[in-house]
């Protein structure tokens, strides 16, 4: 379906777009689709601009004078992360997105994508979530203050559309994947968790998964979501949307792709005492179609190939 649509280019040749959160796992990404395309990107490091000092951002931004501001900076991390670490997850993550939201519109820029999250919808909601269910109950708990400041993102651009019509979107992504990703342990997500352990592994032991197995979750392979991310500029105008698969896999199920890409035969084990966190998380990927005519390529299995042969380079490098 993406074939058909429009170069990116048509949005974003020759305009100043400013990332954040560029040195990331996403907005590396998005700067470099955004240099491929044209576009004149400004992508300052956290000590350039520092998102948690509000009269700094707005300052730099009034000089700077973006034409479009895509939003890519969290203070985050996976499961393990987000349990240890409410406080940090959401009062930085809230002032950060308050203040570039307004930064952003204050300096008289056109458009603002602040990158969100599924993990906005409530812990409980029907699979695959459409996004008249987003506000339908508390999300999982573990991420709360997390998603709650996602939450008040898209609170913010619904309110910056109604009182000022500043085009402002918070595209709800799936759990991102692919090369790049962050390594570190401490924050890792579970395909990057599960890679660098299954890489290391000698070939007869078996790769140790945490939880069940049982909970679901959806993986948008990198160079998808930030083409989703990127098209939603193109709305007609700004609203609640989804940029997902529809794919929904078990953690076990992920495991097991992650073993097969790396050619690992030497089987699973759960570990019990480690969280599973959100029963079920699969996002609708129906409205994205309908409204920006996109719909995600890369399916589990040849993006979790392409990760692994990055990961073996990035490691022998
Ligand atoms: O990717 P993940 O940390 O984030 O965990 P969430 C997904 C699932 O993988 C959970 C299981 O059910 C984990 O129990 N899992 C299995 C593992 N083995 C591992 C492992 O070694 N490491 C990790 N981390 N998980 C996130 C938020 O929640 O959702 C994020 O915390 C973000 O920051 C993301 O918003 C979209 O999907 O549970």
């Amino acid at each position: 379906m993406s074939a058909a649509l429009p170069p990116l280019s048509a949005r974003y040749a020759g305009r100043r777009v400013l990332v954040t959160g560029a040195r990331g796992f996403l907005g590396r990404a998005v700067c470099d689709r955004l240099t491929a395309e044209g576009a004149e990107v400004w992508a300052p490091s956290r000590a350039a601009l520092d998102l948690l000092d509000r009269a700094a951002t707005k300052a730099a931004l009034a000089e700077a004078r973006p034409e479009i501001v895509v939003h890519c900076a969290v203070d985050g991390g996976g499961l393990g992360w987000m349990a240890a670490h409410p406080i940090e997850s959401g009062l930085h993550n809230t002032l950060m997105n308050a203040h570039i939201i307004e930064a952003a519109e204050a300096c008289g820029a056109t458009r603002f994508i602040g990158a969100g999250s599924a993990c906005a919808y409530p812990r409980l909601c029907p699979v695959p979530f459409t996004e008249d269910h987003l506000w339908d109950g508390y999300p999982e708990p573990t991420n709360g203050p997390y998603a709650q400041s996602k939450r008040t993102l898209i609170d913010l651009c619904a309110a910056y559309w109604a009182q000022r019509r500043f085009f402002a979107v918070t595209p709800l992504l799936a759990n991102l994947y692919g090369p790049g990703d962050h390594l570190d342990p401490g924050r890792a997500h579970v395909v990057s968790a599960l890679l660098q352990r299954v890489v290391s592994l000698p070939p007869e032991a078996p790769l140790t998964v945490w939880g069940s197995g049982r909970p679901t979750r959806e993986f948008i392979y990198i160079d998808d979501a930030v083409e989703g991310l990127l098209r939603c500029a193109d709305l007609d105008e700004p609203t609640t949307i989804n940029i997902g698969t529809g794919e929904e896999h078990s953690i076990a199920a992920l495991a097991e792709a992650v073993c097969a890409a790396a050619d690992h035969r030497g089987g699973i084990t759960f570990d019990p005492t480690k969280p599973d966190g959100q029963p079920r998380k699969c996002l609708s990927a129906e409205k994205a179609a309908t409204l920006l005519g996109w719909r995600a390529q890369v399916g589990l299995a040849e993006g979790l190939r392409r990760t692994v042969a990055w990961y073996r380079a990035a490691r022998a490098a």
